[in-house]
């Protein structure tokens, strides 16, 4: 796929890059999205599912969904569009990877700075005194898992509808989108916020935006360039066009 001569030259300019993904950046390695047709939210109710409300009034069943998600996720492995973000951070000066993603994959790619806006589901913590834990097979023991510490129940430290974003990352990552010259927004519906409002931040300071994604959003009409297809197949091409401009050897 052939990217614009507008966003070849823009590339080619580049000091600072953001970039924010969502579901639709894991779905070739066999992740299900949220909204997708055969998302998890067709199957799983989120208000159900993915809030504290739901956690305290059946933390069993929260945790037979994390867990489920949890051991899909061991299965799989990192996508073409996961290396090629991993492969763009040594490209330029500033490169901000964003991901509403809490599967954990962009580390596994070799990522290195990401700001997890929803957490991070390999990872848990303690509802009453915060200890986190990395230990993803914790809860697969019977009944609720529960802190050692204090005796508190456990949750996945991921970010539920209502909750506020972890201290400071938002931050950070509204800065890297107000800062940067290019912003892609790759796999992402758009729906959900704050996430959903970095786009319109790096448009308003002048950043060049563009969309990846396998079909129109709601915000599509906001892009400066909408590329229409596969995360796993636009950002090889990115990340190729990058290093060429950058006059790096492949
Ligand atoms: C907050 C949990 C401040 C982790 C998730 C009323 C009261 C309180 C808050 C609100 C309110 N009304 C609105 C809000 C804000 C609310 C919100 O935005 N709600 C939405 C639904 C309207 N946000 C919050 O509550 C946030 N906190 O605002 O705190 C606050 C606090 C209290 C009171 C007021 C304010 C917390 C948001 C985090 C919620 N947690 N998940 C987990 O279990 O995963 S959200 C869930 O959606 C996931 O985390 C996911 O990351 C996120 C976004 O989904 P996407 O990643 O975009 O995935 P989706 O399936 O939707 O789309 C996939 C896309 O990929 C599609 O476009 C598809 O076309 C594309 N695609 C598919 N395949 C490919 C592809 N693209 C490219 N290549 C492919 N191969
Ligand atoms: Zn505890």
């Amino acid at each position: 796929m052939n990217l614009s001569d507008e966003f070849q030259r823009v590339l080619g300019r580049a000091k600072a890059i953001c970039v924010l993904t969502g579901a639709g950046m894991s779905a070739e390695s066999g992740v299900p999205t949220f909204r997708g047709a055969d998302g998890l939210w067709k199957k799983f109710k989120p208000e159900e599912l993915a809030n504290f409300e739901a956690f305290i009034r059946n933390p069993q069943l929260v945790w037979e969904w994390y867990n489920y998600r949890r051991q899909l996720i061991e299965k799989v492995v990192p996508n073409a569009g996961h290396a090629a973000l991993a492969k763009m951070e040594d490209l330029v000066d500033r490169f901000t990877l964003v991901t509403q993603n809490v599967d954990n994959l962009h580390r596994v790619a070799g990522s290195k700075r990401i700001l997890e806006l929803h957490g991070n589901i390999m990872r848990s913590l303690c509802t009453e005194c915060a200890t986190k834990t990395d230990d993803p097979h914790l809860a697969t023991e019977k009944g609720v898992p529960r802190c050692k510490k204090c005796g508190g129940l456990i949750r996945p430290d991921v970010v539920w509808f209502g909750e506020m974003l972890p201290a400071g990352v938002f931050e950070e990552a509204e800065r890297a989108a107000g800062l940067c010259d290019v912003f892609l927004s790759v796999g992402t519906s758009a729906i959900v916020y704050p996430a959903a409002s970095l786009p319109q931040a790096a448009k308003r300071s002048g950043a060049y935006t563009v969309e990846i994604n396998i079909e129109a959003t709601e915000q599509s009409d906001l892009f400066d360039e909408v590329m229409r297809g596969k995360a796993g197949e636009v950002l090889p091409c990115i990340a190729e066009t990058l290093q060429m401009t950058k006059g790096v050897k492949p």
